[in-house]
């Protein structure tokens, strides 16, 4: 059930990138939006009928700026749940900041980032899980993400914690009558409690397993290219990306900063960085690459080794070697055109292994495959572990949710304990509480205004 609340302030933003495009709209939202808006319109009508599309001139006093077509949407039913006129005008940054500019003059206020998602969110139109699944699709990097993100606007997380927390909260209520009326009711029945605690806790768990792939979704998986100069690292990243994004050429040395292309691979947005070839640097600049491709290497989650298959591995080539051990990796021999001349013997066991022509664009398919079949295999041990992409996973576990759910475990876990210990039914109650505490942070029914206007910061102005 939502209630509208009375802002002050009508907002007003443009809700369009402020580029160049066929239309452009600026959203005003407030009890005061029809207000607002009618003075720069000429032939707004008398008594507008809401969800009807109607055309106008904006002007400001005698001078026409834009031919508009325009809509009004009454409270409750618009996007913040307050009264909200949307305007369409042409797609221009100084035609539509010149409206805004009027908008603002007539007594609107310019709206702060999200402000009109943090209103829905308050008037009771989404809630918080929603409002971040909005975050989420608009900066959404593959069609996965967008499907995922979809889901989760659409209620999937939210359904599923406020089932979870309504089952812990009839325990608790059953917890409290014995509580209250032990004389009537009798001793609470332990064996029975345990058995829906920890079927809650399973489900708790199977969403805390979804964070790491709720981070990959949202971020990507960063695969740092990685090999000695000239082995053709900026060639494969061309070929992966598909198009000539890095400079190749047959200088050892020419890379010398990192470079990121984002790839899609199966839906899972790869964070693709070519590096500088590590060797002894020879300059100062070229001190600064290696560094950066060592970090690199530090913090990816799959890290792809070239070496040129056409030559005999070198001290340099051993020396990466050593960097990559102990971490996430594949072998990539290179320049396989050139015929297979490199000999591995003894020198290192990669845990998968591809021939590949970055330069004729062979063997890139079953890199991409192999690499999406490592990332999700047992012997990876990474983020994707367990991964099928025929499964839809339908939530993004964020990190706040994270943390509000390692909350609700661990309150889970104490009340267990004390289940097991045969403790009193007051302090069982206390830690189930906790829990209850927990999740209804998730969506948004128990948190502070400090975590609300965190999350809202993140938005961009207009949405
Ligand atoms: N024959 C052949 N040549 C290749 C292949 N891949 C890259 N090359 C060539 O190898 C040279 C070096 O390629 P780059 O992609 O610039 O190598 P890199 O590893 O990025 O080199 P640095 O940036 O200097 O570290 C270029 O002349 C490429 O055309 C390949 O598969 N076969
Ligand atoms: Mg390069």
């Amino acid at each position: 059930m939502f209630h509208v609340k009375h802002f002050e302030d009508t907002i007003v933003a443009v809700a369009t990138p402020l580029g160049v495009g066929g239309v452009g709209v600026i959203r005003v939202s407030g009890g005061r939006a029809l207000e607002i808006v009618r003075p720069s319109i000429k032939n707004f009508p008398q008594d507008i009928i809401p969800r009807r599309l109607y055309h106008g001139w904006f002007h400001i006093e005698d001078k026409l700026i834009d031919e508009v077509l325009f809509y009004f949407m009454k409270a409750p039913e618009s996007y913040t749940g307050e009264d909200v006129v949307e305007i369409s005008g042409h797609g221009g940054p100084v035609v539509l900041c010149t409206m805004l500019e009027a908008l603002i003059q007539n007594g609107a206020r310019l709206a702060e980032k999200g402000e009109f998602t943090k209103r829905a969110f308050l008037n009771g139109k989404i809630d918080l899980a929603q409002a971040e699944a909005i975050a989420d699709l608009i900066s959404a990097k593959t069609s996965l993400g967008v499907e995922v993100s979809a889901s989760q606007l659409s209620g999937s997380l939210s359904n599923k914690i406020s089932s979870l927390r309504k089952a812990l909260l009839e325990v608790l209520a059953g917890v409290e009558v014995v509580i209250d009326f032990s004389e009537d009711v009798g001793e609470l029945d332990f064996s029975a409690l345990r058995e829906k605690l920890v079927s809650i806790m399973d489900e708790v768990d199977g969403l805390i397993a979804g964070a790491k792939q709720g981070k990959v979704l949202r971020e990507g998986l960063r695969v740092t290219i990685l090999g000695k100069p000239n082995v053709g690292k900026s060639s494969l990243l061309n070929a992966l990306v598909g198009k000539n994004r890095v400079i190749v050429s047959d200088l050892p040395g020419t890379t010398r900063d990192t470079i990121e292309e984002v790839i899609n691979l199966n839906g899972l947005p790869l964070v693709v960085i070519d590096t500088a070839g590590i060797r002894h640097p020879k300059d100062k600049a070229e001190e600064f690459g290696v560094e950066r491709a060592r970090v690199e290497a530090e913090g990816a989650d799959l890290i792809l080794l070239i070496v040129d298959a056409s030559s005999n591995l070198t001290e340099e080539d051993l020396m990466i070697f050593d960097l990559v051990k102990n971490k996430r990796w594949v072998l990539v021999l290179n320049k396989i055109d050139l015929g297979l001349k490199v000999k591995l013997n003894g020198f290192v066991t990669p845990p998968r292994k591809f021939e590949v022509s970055a330069l004729y664009g062979k063997g890139i398919d079953d890199l991409r495959l192999g690499m999406f079949e490592y990332v999700c295999s047992d012997l990876a041990a990474g983020p994707f572990k367990g991964y099928d992409s025929s499964k839809n996973f339908s939530s993004l576990v964020n990190a706040r949710h994270l943390n509000c759910l390692l909350r609700a475990k661990e309150s889970l876990s104490r009340a267990l304990k004390l289940i097991e210990d045969n403790a009193q039914e007051v302090l069982v109650a206390i830690d189930l509480k906790e829990a209850v505490l927990a999740l209804g942070e998730v969506c948004g029914e128990e948190v502070s205004e400090e975590v609300i206007n965190t999350i809202f910061e993140k938005f961009c102005v207009g949405k």
